[in-house]
């Protein structure tokens, strides 16, 4: 009996707060879905493809994770794929109301899977995609924050990037 976990997110994109997460996840799970959301009315920088290439090329070769999109509701997705659990990553307390509020409303709209919070390692408290997106954005140097590939990525973007 596989122990399933999703790690729903926009992933806009990966940064390595998230793949502290996701590291730490597959410790605990036999298997990690990480699921990007795909939200048309929300504006993003990659599209969903783009993000789920950027993901997959993080983790080649790993079989105990899943790359996948999402619509709706997350709790409708997790029972689709038979999850015990959603994982969330906690950064500093400026997560904590919002995914508080999330946590119990999908409490109310499911009883088949429990969220779980795990926290990054320190030197990730303050890596948020979209910070990152706004000093990519002004040339500023973001290695050491994202992944390789998604560094990569982000230069074609913004031609401006040191580093
Ligand atoms: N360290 C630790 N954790 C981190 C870091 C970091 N540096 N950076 C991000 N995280 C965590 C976030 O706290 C979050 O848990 C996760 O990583 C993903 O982050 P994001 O920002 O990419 O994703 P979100 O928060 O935008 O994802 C929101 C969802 C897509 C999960 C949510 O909107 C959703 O479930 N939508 C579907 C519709 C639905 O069911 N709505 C009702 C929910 S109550």
């Amino acid at each position: 009996n596989e122990r399933i976990a999703i790690y729903p997110g926009s992933f806009d994109p990966l940064t390595n707060g998230h793949v502290d997460v996701i590291e730490r996840a597959m410790k605990i799970f036999d298997k990690v879905i990480v699921a990007v959301l795909y939200n048309p009315t929300k504006k993003a920088l990659f599209s969903v493809d783009e993000r789920l290439d950027l993901i997959r090329q993080t983790f080649p070769n790993n079989n105990s994770i899943l790359v996948d999109s999402f619509e709706g509701l997350l709790v409708d997705y997790a029972r689709q794929k038979n999850a015990t659990a959603i994982v969330r990553g906690m950064r500093a307390i400026s997560d904590f109301e919002n995914e508080f509020q999330m946590t119990l409303m999908n409490r109310k709209l499911s009883r088949d899977v429990q969220t779980i919070f795990l926290m990054t390692g320190l030197r990730w408290i303050f890596t948020s995609s979209s910070i990152i997106k706004e000093v990519a954005t002004f040339g500023g140097d973001i290695t050491g924050m994202v992944p390789h590939p998604v560094k990569c990525k982000m230069k074609e973007k913004f031609p401006l990037l040191n580093g």
